[in-house]
């Protein structure tokens, strides 16, 4: 079993920024942890928004704190989401995440597991793993 704190990963490598700054995220679960799935635990900042389309990854997305939207860009609904919200991205589904003024935290999983230092590249995914 692994045991590992959310304050003393966020002092480690384990903590990363996006590099425009809009969100952070702490990496608890990593693909070298070998369980099929990454856990993280992201802030949203507030007044964001950021251009998302995960065409490698799935992602589910629990919201415990505060308030943001996706905009999902195939029919552009506007899906708000507060504290006890989940949502799923079993499409690939390309999407604007904003955090509303004070911002959200949320629990993410990934399938297959990030290795560790992904930020968005230019079209809003993240690598896959052979690359
Ligand atoms: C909800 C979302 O996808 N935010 C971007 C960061 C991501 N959760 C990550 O890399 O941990």
């Amino acid at each position: 079993m692994i045991v590992r704190n959310l304050e003393e990963c966020r002092k480690t490598e384990r903590f990363v920024e996006a590099d425009n700054g809009n969100w952070d995220s702490t990496r608890l679960v990593l693909a070298d942890d070998n369980v099929g799935f990454s856990f993280n635990i992201t802030r949203i900042h507030p007044g964001t928004e950021t251009h998302i389309h995960y065409k490698h990854h799935f992602e589910a997305v629990f919201c415990y704190e505060g308030e943001g939207e996706v905009e999902t860009l195939a029919d552009g609904k506007i899906h708000p989401i507060k504290a006890g919200d989940m949502y799923l991205l079993d499409q690939h589904d390309e999407h604007l995440l904003r955090g509303k003024e004070k911002g959200m935290t949320v629990v993410c999983t990934f399938n297959p597991a990030l290795t560790g230092r992904e930020v968005h590249r230019e079209d809003g995914s993240y690598a896959p793993l052979d690359e």
